[in-house]
Order: structure tokens, then C-alpha cells, then sequence
């Protein structure tokens, strides 16, 4: 059976984590990360030598990089649907997942402040800066998703990082300037139970 080693408030298992119940999958999820250790071992390292959350295993094949795994259980298991088969549609696809880190980047200073660190060490300077940053960059999917449904028209493997990282976004207590497509795709996404289930959870 395939496993997934995360905790699963980790953003990037969440992608995992939603990709796997997408396509129906069965597996087993092993809490690793932060409080609950375990990517330290020699034996985790082995697996993957980062040293960070998430891992697969499938029958031997191993593999960390959270985008990577979901483009690799899209392809085996989502032909079609999260896998689309048109190059172009698979390419495009692609690209949001590759930007989702793009945004990420940005963003991180914001989620890890306001969810991880004590009010007394947060730097509002910098939080601001980042949200503001954030904001601005939300502004291209909000344009792209203008008259669709989701990213590639129907949805696909391309909605789910970015997805993941969007949640953080509308679930913080922060300004959000108007971005009316990204608002309705985003309430598109909380429609679907794999999502609710595995990121539409509370921030920790
Ligand atoms: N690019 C990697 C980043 C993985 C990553 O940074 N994972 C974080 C959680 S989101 C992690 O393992 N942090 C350390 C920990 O949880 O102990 C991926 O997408 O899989």
C-alpha cells in the first residue's frame, strides 16, 4: 500500500495528502515532522535525505518533493482528470504547481508570524511587506482564473498546490484585497470533500 510519511498540517503534505483522496487512493499516513520527529533518523534520511516532510513509498519507489508526488500519482492513477493528457493542458498545469512555490516564497514570512511565532517575536515590518508582496502576486491567478472554473478550465493537478497555499491565505486574519475569480475558485475548492478533509483544516 502506498505511505505517506507527514504531519498534516504541513502545507506541502497537504497536497499529498489531497491529491491521494482526489484519485480515490488508499494509503497510509505515518505523523513525521516538527513535534512528531521521525525526519531525523537515519532510517527517515535514507529516505529522504532533506530531512523534510512529504515522503511516499509505493511498492519500493520512493520519492520526496511534494509537486513531484502528486505529478507521480496523478500520472499512474489520474489520466485525464487531475493528469491532463493534451501536453499543453499538462504544461500549463505544471506551471501553476511551479508558481505555487513562486508564492510560497512570498507568502511564508506571513503564515509562519501570524501561526508559528510568539506575538512578542513577530516583525510587523516585515509580515506587511510580505503580505502586501502576496497580495500583489495573487492578482495572476485572480486575472487567469477569469471565466473558469478552475486554473486549467476543469479541475486538475495544477489547482492543488497552489490550492494549499490559498487556503493559508483566506483562513488568516490578514487584509486580503478584492480578488473576486480567486475568491470564487477558492470556494470552488471548499466544495470538494478532499479538500475540506485534508486542507481546509484549522491553521496550526
Ligand atoms: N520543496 C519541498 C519542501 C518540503 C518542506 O519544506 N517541508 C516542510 C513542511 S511544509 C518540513 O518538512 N519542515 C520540517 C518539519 O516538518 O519537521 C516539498 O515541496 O516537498
Amino acid at each position: 500500500m502506498l505511505k505517506i510519511w507527514g504531519r498534516t498540517n504541513s502545507v506541502n503534505v497537504k497536497k499529498v495528502l489531497w491529491a491521494a483522496d482526489e484519485l480515490g487512493l488508499r494509503y497510509q499516513r505515518v505523523d513525521a515532522g516538527m513535534e512528531f520527529g521521525v525526519v531525523s533518523t537515519p532510517e527517515y534520511r535514507k529516505l529522504n535525505p532533506n530531512a523534510l516532510v512529504p515522503t511516499i513509498e509505493d511498492d519500493g519507489f520512493v520519492l520526496w518533493e511534494s509537486h513531484s508526488i502528486v505529478r507521480y500519482l496523478a500520472a499512474k492513477h489520474g489520466a485525464g482528470s487531475l493528469w491532463p493528457i493534451d501536453p499543453r493542458a499538462r504544461a500549463d498545469a505544471e506551471r501553476w504547481m511551479d508558481w505555487a512555490f513562486t508564492f510560497q516564497a512570498a507568502f511564508r514570512t506571513v503564515f509562519w508570524s501570524l501561526v508559528r511565532t510568539p506575538p512578542e517575536k513577530r516583525d510587523p515590518k516585515a509580515i506587511e511587506e510580505a503580505r502586501k508582496k502576496s497580495a500583489d502576486l495573487l492578482a495572476i491567478p485572480d486575472e487567469a482564473l477569469a471565466g473558469r472554473q478552475y486554473l486549467g478550465g476543469s479541475f486538475n493537478m495544477g489547482d492543488i498546490p497552489l490550492g494549499c497555499h490559498v487556503q493559508l491565505w483566506m483562513r488568516l486574519p490578514i487584509e486580503r484585497p478584492a480578488h473576486p475569480n480567486l475568491t470564487a475558485w477558492f470556494e470552488r475548492l471548499c466544495t470538494r470533500p478532499a479538500f475540506r478533509k485534508n486542507v481546509d483544516i484549522p491553521l496550526s
